[in-house]
């Protein structure tokens, strides 16, 4: 720690050796620090899988958790299986993470009839009630407020369910952060707010952001805790979540969690950063990688050798492209599925539109999907 103020330091658990990591101190046994490697080379390279599908037209828009893997991951491995996920933009994975089907996944970057929405959302919008994980709705800050909704509804009937909520630096500056931030401090709800500071809001710097010293230190305005944590340090990150979760189940209500890392590629493919990145900032990033620090410690404890790696990643690759291949056998969601997952019961106008559609389906001899 850097500064006694755990919201104004800087929370390290990562040595930057092996020599230096003392085992009783983990926060993770040995074979879990493995897989949680494993996990973010998966990450990194679905990330760079889907982009080149991107680029190669296959699928309109994609966003990366590239050089984040560390927060993603840490902090998925923290939570209960009945906790429910509020993310962003680049903490779909955890749903992965939690045993969603990679195939279905993948089809909600198609839209097509896999896809638990039948492509009613944007890509990269996952969602799965199986895995309690809620599609994020894009305008900036919107899911913090439901957050707190849900961590307050599971606190009023009794639940020990938490709910994680995740967020940009950008997110900050929403008032939805705000709101969010007061009613979870007042009413002392089981929420976990992770804010992922990756140091840019598409082109503007974390700086331009917030005039405040730390984004953990506005935490102390609503009441509640504020951490900041190295967010390139997968352990300090699963460590400072598990914590706040054992706070927040035992009714001692939120946190926030500034996890500092840094976006190493774009913001989307919608995007070109080097228009604003500059390469040295990048570069210097690019030594903190959280992948590569946690592959150095485990290299040198034995845990890892390079053929494991280089096998961990044969399979990535394989279990990748056969789930591409599921997710791309599946064609556009059926025309009916309009009418579907929206009311309980359909109103008239919409019976008749339904059953119009039925009909003519059926006489031009076609399924009603369209194809
Ligand atoms: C209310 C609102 N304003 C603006 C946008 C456009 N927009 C999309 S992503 C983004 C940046 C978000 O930055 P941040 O919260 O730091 O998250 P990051 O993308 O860096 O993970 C903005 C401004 C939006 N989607 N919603």
């Amino acid at each position: 720690m850097t500064d006694p103020d755990p919201a104004l330091g800087l929370y390290r658990l990562l040595p930057a050796s092996a020599e230096q990591y003392v085992s009783g101190e983990a926060v993770l046994t040995d074979a879990e620090l493995v897989r949680v490697y494993c996990d973010m080379r998966f990450m990194r390279l679905l990330d760079s899988r889907m982009v080149a599908l991107q680029r190669q037209g296959r699928i309109g828009f994609y966003g990366s958790s590239t050089g984040q893997e560390a927060v993603v991951v840490g902090a998925a491995t923290a939570i209960e299986r009945e906790d429910w996920v509020f993310p962003a933009l680049r903490e779909s994975g955890i749903m992965l993470l939690r045993g969603f089907p990679l195939p279905r996944y993948l089809a909600q970057l198609f839209g097509n009839s896999l896809d638990v929405l039948q492509g009613r959302q944007m890509p990269s919008h996952m969602s799965g009630r199986q895995v309690h994980q809620v599609s994020w709705s894009s305008a900036i800050g919107t899911q913090l407020p439901q957050a707190v909704g849900a961590a307050w509804a599971a606190r009023m009937k009794g639940d020990r369910n938490i709910t994680l909520a995740f967020l940009g630096d950008g997110a900050t500056s929403s008032p939805d952060f705000h709101a969010a931030m007061n009613f979870a401090g007042v009413f002392s709800v089981p929420c976990i707010f992770v804010c992922q500071n990756n140091h840019w809001s598409i082109s503007t710097p974390s700086v331009r952001q917030t005039a405040s010293e730390t984004i953990a230190v506005k935490a102390k305005a609503y009441g509640m805790p504020g951490i900041r944590v190295d967010g390139n340090d997968v352990l300090a990150v699963h460590g400072t979540v598990k914590n706040a979760c054992v706070r927040a189940r035992s009714g001692q209500g939120p946190t926030l969690i500034e996890a500092v890392t840094y976006r190493m590629g774009a913001h989307s493919t919608s995007d070109d950063p080097t228009r604003y990145q500059s390469v040295e900032e990048l570069e210097a990033w690019r030594q903190r990688d959280p992948i590569d620090r946690l592959g150095g410690v485990l290299l040198g404890l034995g845990l890892l050798d390079r053929t494991l790696i280089e096998q961990g990643d044969a399979e990535a690759a394989r279990q990748i492209d056969s789930a591409l291949q599921e997710a791309e056998r599946h064609g556009p969601p059926s025309q009916l599925s309009l009418f579907e997952d929206v009311y309980q019961r359909l109103p008239w106008h919409l019976r008749e539109q339904y059953q119009e559609l039925s009909r003519a389906s059926i006489r031009s001899n076609r399924g009603p999907s369209g194809r």
